[in-house]
C-alpha cells in the first residue's frame, strides 16, 4: 500500500532533479520565451487537503500542494519569482526570516503591494540570511477560519550557505499545521479557535508515506510550526533531537532533547541519529492533539510491525539552555560594544465582553493606531517586551534577526538568534536587533487571530 516514496524526504540529488522538473514544467514546450521564464512561480489557487480520506480539506495552496514546493536558494544569488493569483481575493506572499526590502517583504503593512486576483508579479529576490526560511501568505482572515494562515498557504524556503559541512546523510521537512477551526469561548471568556484536524506535510498520522530510514543514519530534520495559532509539543519515540539551530540560525551550544517546542511560525533544525531500528512515530506530546492526527511513521529498512509511540509524562522546553549565559564563554558571539536604545513595548488584550473577541494593545493602541518608532540606521536597539496579558504570544520581527538577551529576569544571554520568539505570559522578555535594513519593518504576534484583532506595529527609518 504505502510507498517507500516521500516528496518530504529527499536526497540532494532527488531534490535537484524534481525541482528541475517543476520549473521546467511551468513553461510551456517550444515558446521561445522560456528562456525568460522566473527562476521560482507560486500559482496561488484552491485545492484539496486529502489529511485522509475521511477529511478532505478545501483550501488554497501554492502549485497545487500543501505545503508547497520546497525552494532551495544559494545565499546572495538573486532568484526571479513569479507570484500567480488564482484565487478570488488579493494575495500577498511573505519571505520570513529574510533581509529582503519592503516593497517585496510580503506585508502591505510595509508597503508591499498586494497581488489582485488573476493577476502575477514578478520580482528579483536575493535571499540571505542563510538558513531554514519559509514562505506564508500575510493576510487577514477574521472571522473567516478557512483564510489566510488558517489555509494551506505555507511552504519551506531553505537558503544554503555557501559552504556547507553537511554533517548528516539526507533532510526531512516537516510542517505542522491545524485545519477546520471553528472559534470556542475558554474558561475564562475570551474566545479562541480550535481545530478538529492537525496534521503533519497535509497527512494525518497513518495516511501519510512513512519516513524511510537506514541505521546509522544521520538525518536533520527542518521542522516549522506552520499553524494559525497553536504552540506545538514534538517527540519521536525511541530517538531524541540534537538541535543545531533556531529559526534557521545555528545556535551557539547545540543541545540533545527529548522533544521540541515550537511556536507559530517558529523552526527547530535537529539531527537525529537513526539508532533503533524499528518503526516509530515523530508526532504532538498532547494524546488528543495527536489523535486529532498531528504525527509521521518513521520506518527502518527492514523493520515491520505496528508504529510504536512512547507517551512523555511531561512537557519541557528552555531556549535559555541553547543559548551562551555570559559574554567570556562566547568568544564566537561577542556582545556588540555599542550600548542598545532601548524601546519598551506593553502587550495587554482589551476585554470586549463575555463572549466577544478581545482587541489587542501594544502600548495601549491596536493597529492601525500603534506608535511608529522611529530607528536610526546602524543603531543597536533592545526591544522590552513585557507581556502584561494572560496569553503567551509569538512575536515576529520582519526583515531582521535579534538576539535574545534575558528572559523574565533570567540570565544576560548571547548567540541565540531568531525571528520569532514566544513571550511567556505575565513577563519581561528582552530582545537586541541591529537596524541594518532601511525601510518599514512590521512586527506582530503571529498568532492569526491576535494579529487580525490589533497586535501589530511599524517601526520606521529616519
Ligand atoms: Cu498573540
Amino acid at each position: 500500500m504505502l510507498t517507500p516514496r516521500s516528496t518530504t524526504a529527499l536526497t540532494r540529488r532527488r531534490f535537484a532533479q524534481l525541482s528541475g522538473m517543476a520549473v521546467g514544467s511551468l513553461a510551456l514546450p517550444g515558446v521561445a520565451r522560456a528562456a525568460a521564464a522566473p527562476d521560482v512561480t507560486l500559482e496561488i489557487a484552491p485545492c484539496i487537503v486529502e489529511a485522509s480520506p475521511r477529511h478532505r480539506i478545501r483550501t488554497i495552496g501554492y502549485n497545487g500542494q500543501v505545503p508547497g514546493p520546497l525552494l532551495r536558494m544559494r545565499e546572495g544569488e538573486p532568484k526571479s519569482v513569479e507570484i500567480r493569483n488564482r484565487t478570488l481575493d488579493p494575495e500577498i506572499v511573505h519571505w520570513h526570516g529574510l533581509f529582503l526590502p519592503p516593497e517585496i517583504d510580503g506585508a502591505m503593512e510595509e508597503g508591499t503591494p498586494m497581488v489582485a486576483p488573476g493577476a502575477s508579479t514578478r520580482f528579483m529576490l536575493t535571499p540571505r540570511p542563510a538558513g531554514f526560511r519559509w514562505y506564508h501568505t500575510h493576510t487577514f482572515a477574521g472571522k473567516d477560519l478557512a483564510k489566510a494562515q488558517y489555509s494551506g498557504q505555507h511552504g519551506f524556503l531553505l537558503i544554503e550557505p555557501r559552504s556547507d559541512p553537511g554533517a548528516y546523510d539526507r533532510e526531512v521537512f516537516l510542517a505542522l499545521h491545524d485545519w477546520n477551526g471553528h472559534m470556542d469561548g475558554g474558561g475564562d471568556g475570551f474566545m479562541m479557535p480550535v481545530y478538529d484536524v492537525t496534521t503533519i506535510n497535509g497527512k494525518m498520522l497513518g495516511f501519510g508515506d512513512p519516513i524511510q530510514v537506514k541505521p546509522g543514519e544521520r538525518v536533520l530534520l527542518h521542522v516549522l510550526n506552520s499553524s494559525p495559532t497553536e504552540v506545538h509539543w514534538i517527540a519521536f519515540a525511541g530517538h531524541s533531537f540534537q538541535v543545531v539551530a533556531l529559526d534557521g540560525n545555528a545556535v551557539p551550544r547545540p543541545q540533545t532533547v527529548a522533544m521540541l517546542r515550537l511556536a507559530p511560525a517558529e523552526r527547530v533544525c535537529a539531527l537525529v541519529e537513526m539508532n533503533n531500528p524499528g518503526v516509530w512515530v515523530l508526532g504532538e506530546v498532547r494524546r488528543h492533539v495527536q489523535a486529532a492526527g498531528m504525527g509521521i511513521v518513521f520506518e527502518y529498512a527492514n523493520a515491520g510491525g505496528k508504529p510504536k509511540w512512547d507517551q512523555p509524562e511531561e512537557l519541557a522546553w528552555n531556549y535559555e539552555r541553547f543559548a551562551m549565559q555570559t559574554p567570556a564563554e562566547g568568544a564566537r558571539y561577542p556582545v556588540p560594544e555599542e550600548a542598545a536604545t532601548g524601546i519598551a513595548l506593553t502587550f495587554d488584550a482589551k476585554f470586549m465582553g463575555h463572549g466577544a473577541e478581545e482587541q489587542w494593545l501594544i502600548n495601549g493602541k491596536s493597529y492601525p493606531n500603534t506608535e511608529e518608532p522611529v530607528l536610526h540606521a546602524g543603531q543597536r536597539y533592545r526591544l522590552l517586551l513585557k507581556n502584561e496579558s494572560a496569553d503567551e504570544h509569538p512575536v515576529h520581527l520582519h526583515r531582521h534577526t535579534f538576539e535574545v538577551k534575558r528572559i523574565d529576569g533570567g540570565p544576560e544571554l548571547t548567540g541565540l538568534r531568531k525571528d520569532v520568539l514566544l513571550i511567556p505570559a505575565q513577563k519581561t522578555t528582552e530582545v537586541e536587533f541591529t537596524a541594518n535594513h532601511p525601510g518599514r519593518t512590521l512586527l506582530h504576534c503571529h498568532q492569526q487571530d491576535h494579529m487580525d484583532r490589533g497586535f501589530m506595529m511599524v517601526f520606521r527609518y529616519a
